[in-house]
């Protein structure tokens, strides 16, 4: 796990994407992965924009070689058969971060939900458009920076007036996970993608 850290930490994108494999091939798990290989890799980054001085191409690298693994962790598949619900997944205006929304959907895709993906840096009324025309039953906010963030307390109120107010609004990433429920106006804060699950699969996960 060391070596996958390091290789993401660097950028080193092939060495990032043999190493999740290797850790595959042993048994690890891809939850163990992400929880201990990509999120501490991702801390380790966060501290070198905050304390150290910020290198945006080392940014992009580790950025490239972290999409890289989740790909191969969370390789991309149709609408699942059988699938529990409908859910969107976004980032909002403003905020162009989408690794943790590309985990959050592969994470719920092989959880056997359909995933709908309505981008990155999306104004509010084109994604609730969106969560109208799929028949979405719940809408995953991914939100990286903290400037995105007036604009998710718009998001339950946009899909009232839409007429879809039935629909679950649930938030996570680096600027909302430090946030409550409340204060963000959203129906549930997770922590990580798998929460999403844990949130949803009792909601979703029996059909009537
Ligand atoms: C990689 C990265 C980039 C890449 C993005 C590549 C990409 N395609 O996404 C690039 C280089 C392009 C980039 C650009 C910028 N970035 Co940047 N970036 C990061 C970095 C290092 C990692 C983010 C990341 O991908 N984490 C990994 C994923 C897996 O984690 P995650 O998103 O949190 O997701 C996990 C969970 O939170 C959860 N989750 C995520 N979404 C959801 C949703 C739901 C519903 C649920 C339940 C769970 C959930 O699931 C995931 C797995 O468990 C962070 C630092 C950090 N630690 O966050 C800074 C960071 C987010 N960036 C920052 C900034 C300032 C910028 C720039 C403005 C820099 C600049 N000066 O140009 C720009 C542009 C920003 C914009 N307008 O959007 C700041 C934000 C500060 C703030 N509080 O607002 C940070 C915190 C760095 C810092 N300390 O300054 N960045």
């Amino acid at each position: 796990m060391e070596t996958l850290i390091d290789a993401l930490v660097t950028g080193d994108h092939k060495r990032a994407l043999a190493t999740a494999q290797a850790l595959r091939s042993q048994g690890v798990s891809v939850e163990e992965i992400v929880r201990l290989g990509i999120q501490p890799a991702m801390e380790a980054l966060d501290y070198k924009c905050t304390v150290e001085q910020f290198n945006l191409l080392e940014i992009m690298l580790a950025g490239r070689a972290v999409s890289g693994v989740a790909r191969e962790l969370f390789p991309d598949s149709s609408t699942p058969p059988d699938s529990k619900a409908t859910i969107a997944v976004a980032s909002l205006q403003g905020d162009i971060h989408d690794i943790g929304k590309h985990i959050v959907k592969m994470v719920l895709i092989g959880n056997r939900y359909r995933v709908i993906d309505c981008g990155k840096d999306v104004p509010v009324e084109a994604v609730v458009e969106q969560v109208r025309a799929e028949k979405a039953d719940a809408l995953c906010i991914s939100g990286l920076i903290t400037s995105a963030l007036p604009r998710v307390r718009l998001v339950k109120q946009a899909l009232a007036d839409a007429g879809i107010g039935h629909v679950l609004v649930l938030a996570g990433g680096a600027a909302l996970k430090q946030s409550t429920a409340a204060a963000l106006k959203v129906d549930y804060v997770g922590q990580t993608a798998f929460d999403a699950v844990k949130y949803l699969d009792p909601i979703f996960g029996v059909k009537p």
